[in-house]
């Protein structure tokens, strides 16, 4: 029989999530990972503050996942065993919906961290904030999101239930860490271009506070696999129109490399916290 894989719709995503998760237990000889991060733009530099790196493996050798063609993503996964004894998986290797391989590629790593054993799905990304309170370098929680991009990454007749969606539980974590935490809605738009400015007048108008291409099919993924999610935001930039400011990607990367040391502390004490809370439950 052939090698299970995503391009094959015959074949169940779950198939090709097995197989990267066993290639992920025998190269990293982690049988269970507690809980995935997926690091997004800003949010790099976290994972070698989290505990002990025990393996970085090449996004390439695991079935299903490619190396990113954005600059400033790197692609491998990273098992780290976390001061409490508890392992993460981190993700530095996402594909977003507007590379055009289809919605299977995007949320293969959240489906790998489900079979890997992960409980906890922790989504960050770098986004443009639309209150413009939030300067380039704020952390906002993600409360909610309002998925944009008119497709799913369930297939077939599954009515996931979205209610909770970000976990309320989590968000109380994370703001036990850092009480000066906002809360945002995540309005996930296809990109790669951003917005107009007209089009962030909609997101502000229907409710939404931050702009970004990646996590809400990826958050939707993780609730019909069990996870728990907790999302954060780096806002790199103000969405298009709320200042005066024309965006570039190039600004983009230095924002978030100028906010990463702090970032990189405070996802640390989040996930600590988090962890911490997994090791107490059954
Ligand atoms: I970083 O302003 C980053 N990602 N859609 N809009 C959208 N995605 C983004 C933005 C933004 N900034």
């Amino acid at each position: 029989m052939a090698e299970p894989s995503l391009d094959d719709l015959e074949t169940p995503p779950t198939a090709v999530a097995e197989l990267a998760a066993a290639a992920l237990t025998e190269r990293t000889g982690v049988e269970r990972h507690d809980l995935a991060l997926t690091l997004g733009s800003g949010w790099g530099a976290a994972a070698r503050r989290l505990g002990e790196v025990v393996a970085e493996v090449p996004a390439a050798d695991v079935p299903g996942f490619s190396v990113s063609g954005v600059p400033g993503h790197p692609g491998t996964l990273t098992s780290i065993a976390l001061p409490n004894g508890l392992h993460a998986l981190v993700i530095g290797a996402r594909t977003h919906f507007y590379e055009g391989r289809g919605v299977r590629r995007v949320v293969h790593s959240v489906r790998t961290a489900a079979v890997a054993g992960a409980r906890v799905m922790v989504l960050t990304n770098g986004a443009g904030g639309i209150d413009p309170a939030w300067a380039p370098g704020t952390p906002v929680l993600i409360r909610d999101h309002i998925n944009l991009t008119a497709a799913s990454p369930l297939e077939g007749p599954t009515f996931v239930d979205l209610t909770d969606l970000y976990s309320a539980r989590l968000r109380g974590l994370a703001q036990e860490v850092d009480p000066s935490l906002a809360e945002g809605v995540y309005v996930q738009f296809r990109g790669p271009h951003y917005e107009t400015p007209a089009e962030v007048a909609m997101a502000r108008t229907i409710g939404g506070s931050i702009v970004g291409m990646s996590t809400a099919l990826e958050a939707i993924a993780a609730r019909e696999a069990g996870l728990e999610v907790l999302g954060l935001s780096l806002i790199t930039n103000a969405a298009a129109g709320v200042t005066d400011q024309p965006l570039s990607h190039a600004e983009v990367l230095a924002a978030g490399r100028e906010a990463e040391p702090r970032l990189a502390d405070l996802l640390a004490r989040i996930v600590d916290r988090v962890a911490r809370d997994l090791a107490a439950r059954p």
